[in-house]
């Protein structure tokens, strides 16, 4: 699979995300469809220290028995330490050059909130953005204010084609806008982590948008 075909349908979540055993909830997720996975641990309810690293090898374990793509969120120390596939940093983490030199060929990802920021993470070597926030979300505390699907038809009028998802409030419902405004696919949290009995619904909806176009 190359990477725009992995960011089809990429899901993130953290055990503070789950309503059942995070490993049960990812599986499930895979299963239903998703093509990539990111390990975001984080927050006053996310596992600390070793449990932290220790759920991460098991969810780096059942991504590897499905040949999923498995991402670790922030932190550049616990991607190399248990060989992820790569990082994902936001506005406010390290240096994209930096994370760049640490991580040498895993994958890069950074999040970006409109043009400016997609094209400087780009030239500093991202190879994919996550761009939002598409629509209201309460997942995320320190949110910044909804951006719509408007910034990626933004980005990509801008003439930067470099593989992008959307995130921020995605559903099965509003998938197809997103996609329909030139991203690769969608990123979610709680449409999945909440419900990964329906992870189906929304992979199907993100496929037949993708063969309409
Ligand atoms: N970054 C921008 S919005 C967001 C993140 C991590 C939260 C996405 O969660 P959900 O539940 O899919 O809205
Ligand atoms: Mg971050």
């Amino acid at each position: 699979m190359n990477l725009r075909e992995s960011l089809e349908l990429y899901f993130i979540m953290g055990s503070q995300n789950c309503l059942k055993h995070p490993v049960l909830v990812l599986e499930e997720a895979i299963v239903g469809g998703i093509t990539m996975f990111q390990f975001r641990e984080k927050g006053t309810k996310g596992l600390k220290g070793h449990a932290r690293v220790k759920l991460a090898i098991e969810l780096q374990h059942m991504c590897r028995k499905y040949s999923v793509p498995f991402i670790v969120n922030d932190d550049v120390e616990l991607a190399l330490f248990i060989d992820a596939d790569g990082v994902h940093i936001g506005q406010e983490d390290a240096p994209i050059e930096g994370v760049r030199r640490k991580i040498g060929g895993k994958l890069l990802g950074v999040s970006c909130h409109n043009r400016k920021e997609a094209g400087l993470a780009m030239e500093s070597g991202a190879d994919y953005l996550g761009v939002g926030p598409m629509f209201p979300t309460d997942t995320k505390q320190d949110c910044r204010k909804v951006r719509g699907p408007g910034v990626i038809q933004s980005i990509r009028a801008g003439g930067i084609g470099i593989p992008l998802v959307g995130i921020g409030g995605i559903h099965e419902k509003n998938a197809s806008q997103v996609l329909k405004a030139g991203a690769d696919g969608v990123a979610v949290i709680s449409a999945i982590s909440r419900n990964p009995c329906r992870t189906g619904m929304l992979a199907r909806a993100v496929r037949d948008t993708l063969l309409e176009s």
